[in-house]
């Protein structure tokens, strides 16, 4: 016996992906549902590689009641809506955006970092998933906090603009475009601030009043609550136009001392990590190189001699599986292991 999952947003960047996912991991479903915004009611989405489709459910019609868990890749706006009627329908919400993140009473959940921390989801029917961003940093410094305690990290993001949805990659492939082929002016950016093909731009997500962005207080906030809350974090999140997988450089500052070489060790046997940091020419993980795959990659560990117990680390991820939609589904896994079993 299996269960009966939704999928809300399923026709989205990170929807999509959830659905490939669900099917991948061979989740057990007895029922799956695709469900979306009216206007894509009716239209049809490949669940599976048998090639079957699902028909498209309108959100504003659909009855959560008897489905057991919700993943939601639908934004803010309709999650605000439609997360509450799901849960208050029984259906566990599993939920992508950054709605519920830093609510007191919903668990925000790395698998492989905070397990224990999805028993409190009961007060809400609801779990949030973190950004994207803040998932593959907290995989790849869980394993090492363990061992020595950071205090202190300072992360420089290198952002694909699959984080910003199809309208993020349809204006890096449009601009790309022009530029190769002119056909008069290239359009004015309409996603981004500025030019992203050939450009990078540090600015994601809104502007605060100190100066940082709501993205950068995302890293903050999110690795606090799933990793340790006295641990300090300062980010500068940077948009590049790559189109999967997100990158970052991320320097630590241990309480205890910590080599790189034992730091590569821990790595190598993390839940989650792929350490690749061969120290020569191409001996390290790119974006291009990750997509489609769900670990959490690490290259180019070193001791940083500037500060004391000081480390440095690139890491790389698929932001729409790690950082998004396998989480998700991870998160069911676990829900299911710990509460809902099934058979
Ligand atoms: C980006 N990280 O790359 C964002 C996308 O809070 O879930 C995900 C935003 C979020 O633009």
């Amino acid at each position: 016996m299996g269960y009966r999952v939704a999928v809300v947003g399923a026709t989205g960047n990170v929807g999509r992906e959830m659905l490939n996912i669900l099917a991948e991991r061979e989740f057990p479903c007895d029922e799956i549902a695709a469900v979306a915004s009216p206007r894509s009611t009716g239209t049809e989405i490949e669940y599976g590689e048998s090639g079957r489709k699902l028909k498209v459910k309108n959100i504003e019609h659909f009855d959560f009641t008897g489905w057991d868990i919700a993943l939601f890749a639908a934004g803010s706006g309709p999650t605000a809506i439609y997360a509450p009627k799901a849960a208050s329908q029984g259906c566990v919400v599993i939920d992508n955006s950054s709605l519920y993140r830093m609510e007191p009473d919903v668990p925000l959940i790395v698998p492989e970092v905070n397990p224990e921390a999805i028993d409190g989801y009961t007060a809400r029917n609801i779990i949030a998933n973190p950004n994207c961003s803040t998932a593959q940093m907290v995989v790849a410094l869980k394993p090492l906090h363990d061992r020595a305690k950071i205090k202190r990290v300072i992360v420089s993001t290198y952002q694909s603009v699959s984080g910003a949805g199809k309208a993020g990659m349809d204006e890096l492939f449009e601009q790309t475009r022009s530029i190769f082929m002119p056909v008069g002016e290239m359009n004015e950016p309409q996603k981004f601030t500025k030019q992203i093909a050939f450009n990078v731009i540090p600015h994601i997500d809104v502007f605060l009043d100190d100066g940082s962005t709501k993205e950068e207080w995302k890293m903050v906030v999110e690795t606090k609550k799933i990793l340790d809350p006295k641990i300090k974090v300062q980010a500068t999140c940077v948009r590049v136009p790559v189109f999967v997988g997100h990158s970052e450089s991320l320097n630590i500052e241990f309480e205890k001392e910590l080599s790189a070489t034992e730091a590569q060790d821990i790595l190598r046997e993390a839940p989650g990590v792929m350490l690749v940091d061969k120290r020569e020419n191409g001996g390290y993980i790119t974006p291009i190189e990750c997509v489609g795959d769900g670990a959490t990659y690490v290259s180019r560990v070193r001791e940083d001699p500037t500060i004391d117990n000081g480390l440095a680390l690139w890491c790389v991820s698929d932001n729409l599986r790690k950082g998004a939609a396998l989480n998700a589904v991870q998160i069911a896994e676990l829900l299911g292991r710990r509460h809902l079993k099934k058979g």
